[in-house]
């Protein structure tokens, strides 16, 4: 028997694993994918996150991490599985809801169960909770059950895991008390109790106000681009308010979070969600908007190669999921123009139907045009120098990250997302 089973051993399930096998308690990982399992048994990882391998290997060699297909009977049980959306932007709810099944026949009176995975507001009383209730015992009485939402930036999950503040929303106080009680063990943040539902909301806010605020700033990028101004000195200018914050602008926003959650919300409450529809909306048109201000210039036509640098969602990460890249290199792709995706983090294969590779010399070789879609370092100060195997002269940068006047003054024809012409 396991002190703790965590359910879904991902980019917060097998962290959170870790971090608890190592403060002493046995704990079970479990994960449908026996892939990932085999793998971990081995002392092998799939995720690029910093220390995690070293995490991983230190709770497997200290006897407490196991991992498994399938749950074991335990005190505490802990969900971490995805709930993306489906293709007409519904909640998919079917990974939490088969962790609950393999859960139920485990169940024993004063078990705590805790969901993690980001989930519409009513989701731990009614999905999770209902479904154990199948076993004649009453959540929030016979056993305790929890909402606690994870919080990590991806690409810093070891760290922000320990050091960030948390929530934790309980049926009951009692349940509340206990889940605390878990995270005591390795999050040095503050941790604060609430009830389940409150705890649920909070999540989606925190993601839908960053969501909002980035078409904020997209919005004040189209504004400065049709009046020709700078909207990237215009932003630094309004920053030094003391009460105003505007995010970057930037191809749209990715992940498998920030583009997701706005729409548990949209979904549940159509009514009070419409300036959420709408910045989804105008973070969603980022990307076609570039290829339209690349092709009004002439210089892109169809029949034509266009290199899109970047396939990952943000800078720093190997995830090319739900990015902005891979909507432009499709959307270039419907209009007729080759594209050739490269990134110098992203694993080579073919994401939504389009392969990315780490070949940057035979990306640019012969393109008619570049976008630079994600600012990684190796990107960042790219000049003339760097892209003259191109066939062509026009340079699009989605992130204001390129040495702009050396391309110029080289004979470039340089877009910067935010910029217009004066
Ligand atoms: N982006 C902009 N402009 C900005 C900031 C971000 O265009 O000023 C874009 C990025 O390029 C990227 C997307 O937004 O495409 C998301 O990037 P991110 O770094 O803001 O967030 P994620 O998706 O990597 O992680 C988010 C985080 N949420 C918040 O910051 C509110 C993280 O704390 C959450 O735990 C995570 O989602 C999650 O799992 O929900």
């Amino acid at each position: 028997m396991a002190d703790t089973c965590v359910i879904g051993l991902g980019y917060v399930g097998l962290p959170t694993a870790c971090l608890l096998a190592n403060t002493g308690l046995k704990v079970l990982g479990v994960d449908t994918d026996l892939e990932t399992v085999e793998a971990l048994s081995s002392g092998r990882t799939r995720l690029g996150e910093a220390g995690l391998d070293t995490l991983v290997s230190a709770a497997f060699k200290s006897g407490n991490l196991r991992a498994a297909a399938g749950p074991e009977a335990s005190s505490t049980f802990i969900i971490c599985v995805p709930t993306p959306l489906t293709a007409d932007r519904h909640v998919d709810l079917s990974a939490v809801e088969s962790a609950s099944r393999a859960i139920l026949p485990m169940l024993e009176p004063r078990n705590l169960v805790i969901l993690e995975s980001t989930s519409p507001v009513g989701t731990t009383r009614n999905c999770v909770g209902r479904i154990l209730a199948e076993s004649g015992m009453k959540p929030g009485h016979d056993f305790d059950l929890c909402y606690c939402p994870e919080r990590v930036l991806p690409g810093n999950t070891l760290t922000e895991l320990v050091n960030n503040d948390r929530i934790v929303g309980g049926l009951t106080p009692s349940s509340a008390c206990r889940a605390r009680d878990i995270y005591r063990r390795f999050c040095s943040g503050k941790i604060v109790l609430t009830d389940d539902l409150t705890a649920e909301l909070c999540k989606l806010m925190e993601n839908t106000y960053r969501d909002v605020n980035i078409a904020v700033a997209n919005s004040f990028a189209r504004i400065a681009e049709d009046a020709g101004i700078d909207v990237w000195r215009a932003i630094e200018y309004a920053n030094l308010h003391p009460r105003v914050n505007i995010l970057k602008p930037g191809p749209g926003v990715g992940g498998h979070c920030l583009p997701v959650d706005p729409w548990f919300l949209i979904e549940a409450y159509p009514d009070n969600t419409g300036l959420l529809t709408v910045a989804r909306m105008v973070n969603d048109t980022q990307a076609a908007r570039l290829l339209d201000r690349m092709t009004a210039t002439g210089l892109l036509e169809d029949g034509q190669k266009l290199a899109v640098l970047g396939a990952a969602y943000k800078a720093g990460v190997d995830d090319p999921r739900e990015s902005p890249s891979m909507t432009l290199a499709c959307e270039a792709r419907s209009r007729g123009i080759s594209v050739s995706v490269h990134d110098p983090l992203v694993r080579p294969g073919e994401y939504r139907g389009i392969a990315v590779g780490n070949d940057f010399s035979r990306c640019i070789e012969g393109a008619a045009a570049a976008v630079v879609m994600t600012d990684h370092e190796s990107y960042r100060g790219l000049g003339p120098e760097d892209l003259g195997s191109m066939a062509g002269r026009l340079v699009c940068d989605a992130r204001n990250c390129l040495d702009r006047e050396a391309l110029s003054n080289a004979g470039f024809t340089v877009l910067v997302l935010g910029i217009g012409a004066p």
